[in-house]
Formats: structure tokens, sequence, C-alpha cells
């Protein structure tokens, strides 16, 4: 089974002005891509071969750094693309919103914590909002770890993932990162956060 570079759910153009539409057509179909290709190279003719993305990243301290790096860029990607939308930003409602409460006391508190996962993570990397235990954690990784992975610091399942390589937002935002962090809240579809919880909590 070869992993398959999944469509964009939208255009490209779609989330401008926050995301512009040149950095996401390199992000998808270069980035993304590469992630891909390389993912189906490192696990042809491996046992790898017939997991699931989610098996093999679950137990990634046994696997090649080109699997971890490949793989993890793979899924990372997948969640990137499905937890933004044009018709994004606002709030969260029903029982996510009660979730990200009865974690962090408010939204503010949730969305404080979230910007400063990303905006203070050195380097490459991402932040997370994930379900750990029941309960919801933000965390970040770098590279292109996340919280599935066995070698993460905060093991959970994501159901937010925020990119936060250069080539997320150099284009646009240059080095102002936190920048791009604010944008983001712009593109967030809580619809499908929500989704995700309710299947991972
Ligand atoms: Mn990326």
């Amino acid at each position: 089974m070869a992993f398959k570079l999944p469509d964009l759910p939208y255009a490209y153009e779609a989330l401008e002005p926050h995301i512009d539409a040149r950095t996401m057509e390199i992000h998808h179909s270069k980035h993304h891509n590469a992630y891909t290709t390389n993912l189906n190279n490192a696990v042809a003719g491996t046992p790898l071969e017939s997991k699931s993305i989610e098996e093999i990243l679950k137990s990634i301290s046994t696997a090649a750094p080109v699997v971890r790096n490949n793989g993890g860029g793979f899924y990372n990607h997948n969640l990137f693309w499905e937890v933004m939308s044009p018709n994004g930003g606002g709030l969260p409602t029903g029982e996510l919103a009660e979730a990200i409460n009865a974690s962090f006391g408010s939204f503010e508190e949730f969305k404080t914590q979230f910007s400063n996962a990303g905006a203070t993570r050195f380097g490459s990397g991402w932040a997370w909002l994930s379900v750990k235990d029941g309960k919801l954690v933000v965390s970040s990784t770098p590279n292109q770890d996340n919280p599935l992975m066995d070698i993460a610091e905060v093991k959970g399942t994501p159901i937010l993932g925020m990119d936060v390589w250069e080539h997320a937002y150099y284009l646009k935002y240059q080095n102002r990162r936190p920048d791009y962090v604010a944008a983001f809240f712009n593109v967030i579809n809580w619809t499908k956060v929500a989704e995700l919880y309710a299947k991972a909590k």
C-alpha cells in the first residue's frame, strides 16, 4: 500500500490573505509531496509497507530516521490541511468548547498557550492540541515529530496542528512568526477539530 498525497480540500488561494497562495502551492505540491514520495521509498520492501501511518508513528523509535522525518511530514500535513478552512476562525462550540474550558480555564488561555508553543519552538517544528487521558493538552515538537510518536515528550492524539517551519510562512511573514501564528487563528476549522475531538476522546 503506497501512501498518497491528498488533494487540498480548497484552492491554493482560498486562505488568503492569512496564508498566501504561493506558500500553499509550494507547501502542498513540493514539501508535502516530497515527504510522501520519500516515505514510500523508505518503506518499500519493508514490513512497514503494510502498516497504516498511525501504526508506523506509534513505534517510530524502532524505525530509521528517514521514516521518522518523512512519515511525520506525511501525517502532519494531512492533518494541517484538514484543520484549516476559508470559512474558519472564530470560536469552537459545543463539547470541544467545554473541553477547552475544562482543560485550560478559558479559550483565551488555550490560545495563549498554543500561540506560545508555536512562537517559542526553536527552529523548525509544530504546535499541537492533543487529547491525552481524556483531557486536552498543548505541546510542541521539533522537526516533523508529533504526539502520536512513542518518542514524543507529550504523547496524545493530535486534533489540531500548526506548522511553524519557515516554509509555512516566510514568503508572506518573513521573520515575523508571531504574526503568522495570529493569522492561523483566522483559518482554524473548528468544525473539523471538534470532529477529531469526538473521535479521540
Ligand atoms: Mn510544512
